[in-house]
């Protein structure tokens, strides 16, 4: 039969997480168990939760509670294929039953084939941008509510030139009467094309997706229809099943950029909700993103580095889809550049907005900056060998710092 593994961490104040682990299993699918007739008791076997582990006690004497991590499986006969019903079963009362937080799934090899992980994946978003050797350079436009069309493409030009090669809308921005959607994805593709014939530099505009749930779809297949390269998604303000729903669509057929807005309401506690690599990691690499923003370890907003290790890992490991990029993000400087590659790789994404349009070069000083950096560390020199013909790193550097990596021993 297949399962699906649900693994919580719990605080029990009744001392007994063995207890509270098979509650949950026959509470979360057949309900009560021990009162039933036989013959119910059969029919309602094959429904029946299972209690895999029940591990890592730790009494906390002050809180008198608790804590253990336990491992329930899920008959999939229970649910149809989809997150809702996933979701609901795994954590749906439970999510409100004290202390719990879901910590991770593990999807049976049946139950993945219903999901489609990313359209374009690292690869595919590498070959349409031409770049296989280096992490990708991605910026935000800032400052953009209240601006016009000639402010945000002038941005975007500057951006470009700085030698960037993604460009996302800032999430916050809507449709709205001076920059309309379709202007932006219409006047901003006509100026990374400008950009790319003089320069050779390719850059792609993702167009923030935004307004009514039910008008997404239209609206994505507009973009398509435009020659827009990319969406922008706030996925948890809508669900992780729209996103799903999009990224299925062949008439949109457009590379997805989740951004991780709201997702802390349901992942920043240590004690509640779902974790971080579940969610920015995991779910959406399944349900089909792209690209995953999600805070770094190490700007104005920033995770665990474990935690954000996790989701770095979740999106790239070998699994039955393709990669997602992960995109540690917030508060970045080119400075941190030798810190972002030494945790994520090659296969990852520098994504910077005050740190690119906060350069005293503007925007396209940022740019240029910040790939002096990622061309210094790929040579596995330091930031501070910046050569003279570096001086948009050197002024960066000069205003923000740097972070070198600590020398590992052996
Ligand atoms: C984790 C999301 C980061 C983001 O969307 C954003 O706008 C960052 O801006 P900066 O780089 O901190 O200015």
């Amino acid at each position: 039969m297949s399962e699906i593994i649900a693994t919580y961490l719990v605080h029990d104040e009744k001392h007994n997480p063995e207890k509270k682990a098979e509650e949950i299993a026959l509470g979360l699918t057949v309900g009560s168990w021990t009162h039933l007739p036989e013959l119910e008791k059969q029919q309602l076997e094959k429904h029946k939760g299972r209690v895999v582990s029940v591990e890592d006690h730790t009494k906390d004497e002050e809180r008198k509670e608790t804590a253990a991590v336990i491992k329930i499986a899920y008959p999939t006969v229970n649910f149809s294929p989809d997150l809702p019903a996933i979701l609901t079963t795994v954590f749906g009362k439970l999510s409100l039953d004290g202390k719990i937080k879901l910590l991770d799934l593990q999807f049976s090899k049946e139950l993945k084939s219903f999901f489609p992980g990313p359209r374009f994946g690292i690869d595919g978003l590498r070959e349409k941008l031409n770049v296989y050797d280096r992490p990708l350079l991605m910026s935000i436009f800032k400052g953009v509510l209240g601006k016009d069309m000639d402010f945000l493409t002038s941005q975007l030009r500057e951006q470009a030139l700085g030698g960037i090669d993604l460009v996302k809308d800032d999430e916050i921005l809507f449709e709205n009467r001076l920059t309309p959607f379709e202007d932006r994805i219409t006047e901003g593709k006509e100026v990374l094309r400008q950009v790319y014939e003089e320069t050779g530099h390719r850059t792609l505009y993702a167009v923030n997706l935004t307004g009514r749930s039910f008008d997404l779809k239209d609206k994505a297949m507009k973009a398509s229809s435009l020659g827009a390269d990319l969406l922008l998604f706030n996925v948890f303000s809508y669900g992780l099943d729209v996103l799903q729903s999009l990224r299925e669509d062949n008439e949109i057929g457009l590379p997805i950029m989740a951004h991780p807005a709201v997702s802390g309401a349901l992942s920043a506690s240590s004690v509640y909700g779902i974790s971080y690599p579940l969610l920015l990691g995991k779910l959406l690499r399944y349900a089909g993103t792209d690209l995953s923003l999600f805070p770094s370890p190490y700007g104005s907003v920033a995770l665990e580095k474990t935690q954000a290790l996790s989701i770095g890992d979740a999106l790239t490991k070998n699994d039955f889809c393709k990669r997602t990029f992960p995109v540690p993000s917030a508060g970045i400087h080119p400075g941190l550049v030798p810190l972002l590659f030494e945790d994520f790789g090659i296969d990852s994404v520098i994504n910077a907005g005050g740190g690119v349009h906060g350069h005293p070069d503007g925007a396209r000083g940022g740019g240029l900056a910040f790939r002096q950096a990622i061309d210094l560390i790929l040579k596995g020199a330091s930031l501070t060998d910046a050569p003279s013909n570096f001086p948009e790193l050197k002024k960066a550097i000069d205003l923000w710092g740097y972070k070198e990596v600590a020398v590992k021993n052996g």
